[in-house]
């Protein structure tokens, strides 16, 4: 029979742990598929939390007791949690579960239900239908709650999650053995544990999914969260989405054609001056454009298509198709340009009836044509330069 353990971190907890271990024992009782546990991961709270557990142990046998000697920040409790429910009392499956009775145990048959549907991780959501906040929760706490899931949605662009930052959670084995390593990260060790793995799971695409509970505020102890945890939430988020955003390749590639153009008018001045006259002008556009055609060459290996780096026997013929590559696309800013001007019928400049103004429609056409210049490009670089790797 697979086992599924409840872990409960808990830091001076004394006054709601009793109850909690009895509420999930009636769950249990329920539940036949599963074999259930649950393991209090204790920070050695001063006011005797792990006391009152090693006595509840006597009359319950299915619960476990960690003491941490440190206070470690709820990220540091659930590791060392989850590596002992995982690796030495066998489990396949754990639960992030809170101590003061905000998490409904009853909802625990649901969750159980979707992985034996095949899910992976399973959140415990307040944002779906049928799930709930406080309704006692003040405007400020009640608005910083929904706008703050709804900002992750839209800078993760993801909108499977509703409850980015639940503590309830089902998590399988699999998930915590690839997610773990990176875990380990002083920035995880507090409340940005929830966020971080829930993100890296969802990149490692585990399927995830939600079950709705209704959240009920703690009555008995301090709530243990402090102001910092929404600025280190928003830190993680920002810095990680900057990182997966610079890590597109469509982005890189941007950021090169740039360059490129940065550095074909900055070199057109230098070599300008080697070729000053009249008619060595042309040499000298030539030498600026293929000055940036090398750069962009070489950005593009190391960089945008760095895996798939070409091998030195490729280069040159390489090098000559991103050359072909980088005419063709000049050739079609060409033919765009004279296109708008005589097919579309476009004067060089023309007067907006209803602003009066002078349109420059050069502009346009140079505008239009870098665009389509660049899809050319893009494509090129994609299907004849760096191709993909056949497996
Ligand atoms: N072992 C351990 N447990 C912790 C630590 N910090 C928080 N916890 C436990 O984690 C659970 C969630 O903490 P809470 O303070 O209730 O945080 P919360 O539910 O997000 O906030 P509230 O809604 O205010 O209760 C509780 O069971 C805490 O006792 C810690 O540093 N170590
Ligand atoms: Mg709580």
């Amino acid at each position: 029979m697979q086992k599924a353990i409840v872990i409960i971190p808990t830091y001076n907890e004394k006054g709601n742990i009793t109850k909690t271990v009895e509420a999930l024992a009636d769950v249990f009782k329920t539940i036949k598929k599963w074999q259930m546990k649950v393991l209090v991961v204790d920070d050695s709270s001063p006011d005797g939390t792990s006391l009152v557990v090693k006595d509840l142990q006597k009359k319950l046998s299915f619960l476990e007791l960690l003491v941490n000697k440190k206070k470690s920040g709820l990220g540091g409790a659930y590791l060392s949690g989850m590596n002992y429910a995982f690796n030495k009392l066998g489990a396949d499956l754990v639960f992030e579960f809170d101590a003061d009775l905000s998490h409904d145990p009853q909802k625990i048959p649901q969750f159980l239900a979707k992985i034996d549907q095949g899910n992976d991780f399973v959140l415990g959501s307040r944002y779906i239908k049928g799930g709930s906040i406080p309704e006692n929760w003040g405007f400020h706490r009640k608005f910083l709650s929904v706008v703050g899931n709804l900002f992750i949605n839209f800078l993760m662009l993801d909108f499977s999650i509703r409850d980015w930052t639940t503590g309830y959670r089902a998590i399988k084995k699999e998930v915590y053995e690839s997610v773990e390593k990176e875990m380990h990260d002083g920035m995880f060790s507090g409340y940005t544990f929830q966020i971080g793995f829930l993100h890296k799971a969802l990149r490692k695409k585990f399927k995830i999914t939600e079950v709705p509970f209704q959240f009920v505020d703690r009555v008995i102890g301090k709530s243990k969260i402090g102001p910092e945890y929404i600025k280190n939430t928003l830190l993680y988020l920002m810095r990680v989405r900057i990182k997966e955003i610079l890590e597109m390749r469509v982005v890189k590639f941007a950021i090169v054609g740039a360059f490129g153009a940065a550095t074909q008018l900055l070199t057109l001045y230098f070599w300008r001056m080697l070729f000053s006259s009249e008619k060595s002008f042309v040499i000298a556009n030539f030498l600026s454009i293929e000055t940036a055609v090398v750069a962009n060459f070489i950005l593009s290996n190391m960089w945008t298509f760095k895996d798939r780096k070409l091998k030195t026997s490729q280069i040159p013929l390489s090098f000559l198709t991103f050359n072909l590559s980088s005419a063709g696309s000049i050739l079609i800013q060409t033919l765009i340009a004279i296109f708008t001007a005589n097919v579309i019928g476009l004067k060089p400049v023309f007067t907006l009836p209803i602003l009066n103004k002078v349109i420059d429609t050069g502009i346009i056409s140079a505008v239009i044509g870098i665009f389509v210049g660049m899809f050319w490009n893009f494509f090129a670089y994609n299907t004849f330069v760096w191709k993909k790797k056949k497996h």
